[in-house]
């Protein structure tokens, strides 16, 4: 197989509601989107769903775009290759920079799966028909307010809610949303936030008390050690999510037991080979995951739905329908979900069509570039 055009788009699209974590605020999205189409005229995509700065990770939608340019683009149109994984060893040598190539894996999965005439969840080996969706909401500036989405997604049917915290927006949050929920199935989420101090560590040994799924990313990416620390505190589990970019990350945690569940994002790792591969390892340890979201467009929710349908995907994924953040979607249809469940589709690759009319109506930049041209 061989991918013999390529073109890069920039899209915006506004979010319905504004998202505020503990880095940033953001009301609107700005992802790459990777259209790949090989000698036979199929065509495959995927979305490079870096933020635009560097909060979450290092990468941003600049430097997405100039390592796509520069490197993924023509390393694209110059393998030969029949498995995904073989088009991916095109950028192995390139330190860094996971959501970017994570935009050019899914493109290639599709394509695989789309010239194979199977849906990519297949593709994967993936064995649900349905994955149970969870949402994650933001920090909003009053309790009432953030009881009011609560309310609101508990009624759309998500069995799962997933709160943003940072320091001085925690217990209380927590505790009010436990007394409207009793029985809710609740986490939280500090990206990072908080510092490893004594003042921290009794903050989060306090969630303990709230009956919580699981803790997610309360320290620093890197910092390991202190993740294990708390986690030999904490009757709770630490999900980790920043800290993880690649499977050598995952042993650490495993090794160091520095949490005890694993938040899976394609973007993240780098691709869905990376992902079904951290997946596979997670499972073998006994390690429960579930797939984190970027607040994707349609293309890379697709993606995260088809990851979802392998087995050890046992928690509500991030999956939510594309109504909870885009009024129009870049795919038809959009992702939906009914009661919190979101089916896997039947239909060819990431069983979705691209929009390119809608597409290029919110593009602000192209790239197109043929084999011939590199
Ligand atoms: O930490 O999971 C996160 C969005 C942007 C950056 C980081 C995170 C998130 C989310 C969004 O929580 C989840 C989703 O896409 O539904
Ligand atoms: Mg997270």
């Amino acid at each position: 197989m061989r991918i013999d055009r390529v073109r890069l788009f920039e899209v915006s699209l506004p979010l319905v509601h504004g998202f505020v974590t503990s880095s940033h605020r953001k009301t609107g999205l700005t992802h790459l989107l990777v259209e790949a189409t090989d000698t036979d005229g199929i065509v495959g995509w995927g979305e490079i769903a870096s933020p635009a700065d560097p909060y979450y990770g290092p990468e941003t939608t600049a430097t997405a775009w100039t390592i796509a340019e520069r490197y993924l683009v023509p390393a694209a149109l110059s393998t030969s290759w029949e498995a995904p994984q073989d088009l991916e060893a095109g950028w192995r040598r390139i330190r860094g920079h996971e959501f970017a190539k994570a935009g050019f894996s899914i493109a290639g999965w599709d394509l695989h799966a789309r010239a194979a005439g199977i849906p990519l969840a297949a593709d994967l080996g993936g064995t649900r028909t349905e994955v149970v969706a969870g949402v994650s909401l933001g920090i909003e500036s009053t309790l009432d307010e953030l009881l009011d989405q609560v309310t609101r997604q508990v009624q759309a049917g998500y069995a799962r809610v997933k709160l943003k915290i940072a320091p001085g927006w925690d217990i209380e949050p927590v505790r009010a949303v436990r007394a409207a929920h009793p029985g809710l199935d609740v986490h939280v989420d500090a990206n990072g936030a908080y510092a490893d101090s004594a003042e921290s560590t009794a903050v989060l040994r306090a969630l303990d008390a709230y009956d919580l799924t699981m803790i997610e990313q309360p320290y620093a990416p890197r910092d390991f050690v202190a993740h294990a620390r708390l986690q030999a505190q904490l009757d709770t589990p630490i999900c980790l999510d920043e800290s993880i970019v690649d499977v050598a990350d995952l042993r650490t945690m495993l090794t160091l037991d520095a949490g005890r569940v694993l938040n899976i994002k394609v973007s993240r790792m780098g691709g869905l080979t990376a992902a079904r591969r951290a997946h596979d390892i997670a499972r073998d340890a006994g390690v429960p995951v579930w797939c984190g979201g970027m607040h994707e467009f349609g293309v890379g929710r697709a993606a995260n739905v088809a990851i979802s349908s392998l087995p050890g995907f046992t928690l509500p994924s991030d999956v939510s329908g594309s109504d909870k953040y885009y009024a129009r979607d870049v795919i038809v249809p959009a992702v939906t979900a009914h009661g919190g469940i979101v089916q896997v589709p039947t239909a060819p690759g990431l069983g979705y069509e691209v929009d390119v009319d809608w597409v290029l109506q919110n593009t602000s930049r192209t790239l197109d570039l043929t084999a011939a041209a590199v």
